[in-house]
């Protein structure tokens, strides 16, 4: 980044800190990961140049000859890797993804009915405070108050009920593997589209270790950053027939030029994601995912649902001597970087509920595995149990970075 040193300095010391933060921290946020030297090579290449509304062959702009090619390769790598029919790889993230779904196939009015979101679902999917729970009707689902898994007899009850355009599946924190085909049934009998936003597992689902929703889903939307290890970006996957819907909805409807230098990083997460070395991975986080629960576990922790089938695990610390908020707080300090999370049925407010999220995608792609995860869940424990001490949690964070030292994290410095 010389010439950005030289330009700026003031940015060039941020980033350089974050890249830091980011070699010496344990980052178990389930959405975060770190993307490879090649997907960020793109994301930074003079595509960000180009002006491109429109689709291939259909353009606003001239000039497009390079860019319908990469367009067109993204698309195709996508419709392969997920086996779909259409893939819109426009979408300038997850939310206006969603966005793009029920503007492209809803009325004003129509009732999306998602996963609530204290309960692990999204604000897009008709939660109150997104225009997706204000612009349309929203029903929403839970989990079971005592398995805190989703009750897909009480999720069919309440479609027959409320008559959903539009069924969403999907979550930000949810431990367990989704029936997409439950789903799928729910939606054909109560007259439904399905939706699946597979955001968080997208990785998990072309890894071969989350069943996919391609045989079932009306609709599947993805961001590309999170388990798929891409650029921030998203896509959209559909059925033939909602294809001309989709597109117009994403353009014109809700947004102008792609981010071409987005798409072409796209490609390469793709490309990337379709590898043997791939599936491995996606294997590996959840190994270590049910590592990191059973430790947490035999140490007293409680989980959401009692463990995980995937890359996140649900943290309840009501029986902890800190909550929520302050026990991220105190495992941020101890170099241990996660978010403070709802659980289902929280007494708590949101600014400071009773759980704390964490995912494995971010320390699998360093390479760490089972051991790691152990020795992680004993850090946690220890900081959580001296939250308020800050010897301890600098000593832990000095163990931290020596053990993140020996995993050296992709694209970043040593
Ligand atoms: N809510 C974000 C997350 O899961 O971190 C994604 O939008």
């Amino acid at each position: 980044m010389d010439e950005l040193k030289r330009t700026d300095p003031e940015i060039f010391e941020i980033i350089r800190n974050e890249e830091r933060y980011q070699r010496d921290s344990v980052r178990l946020i389930p959405s975060e990961n770190y993307a490879s030297a090649a997907v960020l090579e793109a994301t930074g290449s003079i595509l960000t140049n180009k002006y491109s509304e429109g689709y291939s062959g259909r353009r606003y702009y001239e000039g497009q000859r390079y860019i319908d090619q990469l367009e067109n390769l993204v698309i195709d790598r996508a419709k392969a890797l997920f086996n779909v029919d259409h893939a819109n790889v426009q979408p300038y993230s997850g939310s206006p993804a969603n966005l793009a779904v029920y503007f492209g196939l809803l009325k004003p009015g129509d009732t999306i009915m998602g996963l609530a979101l204290p309960m692990g679902g999204h604000l897009t999917h008709g939660w109150n405070v997104s225009i997706t729970g204000r612009f349309w009707r929203a029903a929403q689902y839970s989990v079971d108050r005592e398995t805190h898994r989703i009750d897909y007899d009480a999720v069919l009850a309440l479609a027959r009920k409320e008559k959903p355009r539009i069924i969403v599946c999907g979550a930000t924190a949810y431990p367990r593997i989704i029936d997409f085909k439950a789903f799928g049934e729910i939606a054909k009998q109560t007259g439904a589209l399905m939706l699946a936003d597979i955001a968080h597992i997208a990785g998990l689902v072309v890894g071969g270790v989350h069943p996919s929703p391609a045989p079932y889903a009306d609709v599947i939307t993805t961001t590309t950053h999170k388990t798929l290890r891409g650029p921030r970006g998203a896509m959209i996957m559909c059925r033939a027939e909602h294809a001309d819907a989709i597109d117009k909805a994403v353009f014109p409807g809700l947004q102008g030029g792609p981010h071409n230098h987005t798409t072409a990083a796209i490609g390469v997460a793709l490309k990337e994601a379709a590898t043997p070395e791939f599936k491995d991975y996606a294997a590996q986080i959840v190994r270590n995912a049910k590592a990191l629960a059973e430790e947490l576990l035999a140490r007293g922790f409680s989980l959401v649902s009692g463990g995980t089938d995937n890359h996140l695990i649900l943290v309840d610390l009501t029986n902890k001597k800190v909550i929520g908020k302050k026990g991220a707080v105190a495992l941020e300090r101890a170099g241990i970087v996660c978010n403070y999370n709802t659980v289902p049925y929280d007494p708590r407010k949101p600014f400071s509920p009773s759980g704390l999220r964490l995912g494995t995608p971010a320390v699998t792609s360093r390479g760490m595995r089972e051991s790691e995860m152990k020795q992680i869940g004993k850090w946690m424990d220890e900081a959580i149990a001296h939250a308020g001490d800050d010897a301890v949690l600098a000593r832990i964070a000095g163990e931290v970075a020596e053990m993140c030292r020996k995993f050296p994290a992709p694209a970043l410095p040593r």
